[in-house]
């Protein structure tokens, strides 16, 4: 090998070094901070996993520098020296110049992981939405308040009944209509969605004996076409009295009482007549109209009386059916929609609106 060779090598394998070592020469030395400012995250990420690469491709095994070291054995004697130390500087500036770009980028990645991560601990929570009970709940629970007042217990019961409970415990006839599955969801043989909340104040007699005094409200289920006034499920609210001596005079007394603590002292109660399987005498309630105390307005239709419930004397049949002597005690009953009274209240046309269930609508009646 000629030493003109050998004087050249390294030049040429430097050459090679910087011209591709080019695109980060700003990255080091005074100044470099500045040069990698506009790299975004992935942009600095791919130049170190770039420069990476150049540095094996120049420094390793099979890199030019690689095979330049193979040389300095079989170069002359006297310039061997020479010549080890030149391609010992050539490695030594390949490296230190990838090494101090690869330190610049590395410390801008670091800053632009530690800002993307920041998190501002002293910002605001999220304030969550504060929810509200469903109307008809708010209804049921005023109801109830005045209940309780009045020494009555809230109790309730399974929504899928046999028919003992559902019918025959409560004087109901086979033939009865309401028990033909035209009206009534029939779940399996014997059994069926309850049609009436009196199934738990049958279960209730069943459990204590009189004295007592007892509300059942609870969801109904009735097979009726839904319109603005019928939902197949809807709410309902009974209340039932046994004891000795209890006569219409009580029940009359009580649903007025009732009525009284809910639209205030002026309001007066009617009773018409009625029939009902489960109670005798029966009687259909209005009470006069809270929005126009009795003179007629729109939401009475003119009559000055709101139309709510059905109630009358417990059918002496039902008291033997759950092992009461009729002899011995008589009750009241009384029954009512919670859902018709929380349109009333509330002003609403449609009892659909009840049930679908948008927040738009529920968020009104808080
Ligand atoms: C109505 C009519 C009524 C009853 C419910 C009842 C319960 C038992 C015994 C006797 Cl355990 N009666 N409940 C009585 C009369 C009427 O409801 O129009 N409901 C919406």
């Amino acid at each position: 090998m000629s030493s003109g060779v050998v004087g050249q090598e390294p030049e040429t394998v430097r050459k090679a070094f910087e011209q591709e070592f080019e695109r980060f020469t700003h990255f080091r030395g005074e100044g470099a901070t500045k040069s990698v400012e506009h790299l975004n995250l992935a942009e600095a990420e791919t130049a170190l996993r770039e420069l990476a690469d150049l540095r094996t491709r120049h420094t390793g095994k099979k890199s030019a520098l690689a095979g330049l070291k193979k040389l300095i054995g079989r170069v002359a004697v006297e310039e061997r020296a020479a010549f080890g130390q030149q391609i010992q500087q050539l490695e030594t500036e390949i490296i230190e110049a990838s090494e101090a770009a690869k330190r610049t980028l590395e410390e801008h990645v670091a800053k632009l992981r530690i800002e993307r991560e920041r998190i501002d601990v002293t910002l605001p929570g999220r304030r969550t939405r504060r929810g509200h009970a469903h109307p008809v709940t708010l209804i049921r629970q005023r109801i109830e308040d005045i209940f309780v007042s009045l020494g009555y217990t809230v109790e309730d019961g399974p929504e899928i009944e046999t028919d003992f409970y559902n019918f025959d415990a409560l004087n109901i006839p086979p033939t009865h209509p309401a028990r033909s599955p035209q009206d009534t969801f029939y779940t399996t043989e014997g059994f069926a969605l309850r049609s009436q909340t009196s199934t738990v104040q049958i279960h209730a007699m069943q459990r204590r004996t009189p004295p007592l005094r007892i509300i059942a409200p609870g969801k109904v289920f009735r097979r009726d076409t839904p319109d603005a006034t019928h939902n197949p499920m809807f709410f309902q609210l009974e209340g039932l009295l046994v004891d000795r001596g209890i006569t219409m005079g009580h029940l009359k007394g009580t649903v007025t009482e009732f009525l009284r603590q809910l639209y205030g002292p002026q309001t007066r109660t009617r009773f018409r007549p009625s029939y009902f399987p489960f109670t005798e005498p029966s009687a259909e309630f209005d009470f006069s109209c809270f929005k126009c105390n009795g003179a007629g307005c729109r939401l009475c239709k003119g009559s000055g009386w709101i139309e709510l419930g059905g109630s009358g004397m417990v059918h002496p049949n039902v008291l033997r059916a759950v092992g009461i002597d009729p002899n011995e005690f008589s009750g009241f009953a009384f029954g009512f929609g919670i859902d018709r009274m929380c349109m009333l209240n509330f002003g609403l046309d449609d009892i659909r609106l009840l049930f679908e269930n948008d927040v738009r609508f529920l968020e009104q009646f808080n």
